[in-house]
């Protein structure tokens, strides 16, 4: 098997009240699963694929390959990026980055659930570094992954159906106000401290 399910980093009902360990079981164990199954059976088909790096197929394909590669790797990235001790606000470099790009905390806050709230369809928001070494808020539709584009990925929500139906139903904003509770500011400063856009 070319690519194996990243474990979750906390027991699936440690999140809970802000994602049921429910969510968790669908969200992981099947949705998260089924990419991995997929991009395996893909890569199993065609030679060409072969030894290639997920961030190889996100940067280079296209298709199934690309839609499944990239969820693979967002799903980790999101995954990752929240904790039960998580919540509060950012500090040190982080915090003078949000500050120096949005104003404030609030108001990146205030920006960043906007456009969580707002994405129409299936999709991810992101909090990404851009070349300049500024911070941008950005939405991709569907498996789009800023990786692709040349972005660093720091944080990201994911606004897909299947993150909040069960707990929120069509709530969408209810549960990125929760999802805030849970986001690992350590896990994103260690992600601006990095120098090259790679991987999770
Ligand atoms: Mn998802």
């Amino acid at each position: 098997m070319a690519f194996s399910l990243p474990d979750l980093p906390y027991p699936k009902d440690a999140l809970a009240p802000h994602i049921s360990a429910e969510t968790l079981d669908y969200h992981h164990g099947r949705h998260h699963a089924a990419y991995v199954a997929n991009l395996n059976g893909l890569v199993e088909k065609d030679p060409s694929l072969a030894g290639k790096s997920l961030d190889e197929l996100i940067r280079t394909a296209s298709g199934a390959v690309f839609n499944n590669a990239a969820q693979i790797y967002n799903h980790a990235f999101y995954f990752a990026g929240m904790s039960p001790s998580g919540g509060g606000q950012p500090t040190g470099a982080l915090a003078g980055a949000i500050a120096e790009s949005f104003g404030d905390f609030a108001a990146f806050k205030r920006a960043f659930g906007a456009a969580a709230g707002g994405h129409f369809g299936s999709g991810w928001a992101w909090l990404v570094q851009e070349q300049s070494g500024r911070l941008a808020i950005v939405t991709t539709a569907n498996a789009g992954c800023p990786l692709a584009e040349g972005k660093k990925p720091l944080l990201v929500c994911d606004v897909w159906e299947h993150a909040y139906y069960i707990d929120y139903r069509n709530a969408r904003p209810k549960y990125v106000d929760a999802w805030w509770n849970l986001v690992g500011w350590d896990f994103v400063a260690q992600r601006l401290g990095r120098a090259a856009a790679a991987s999770a």
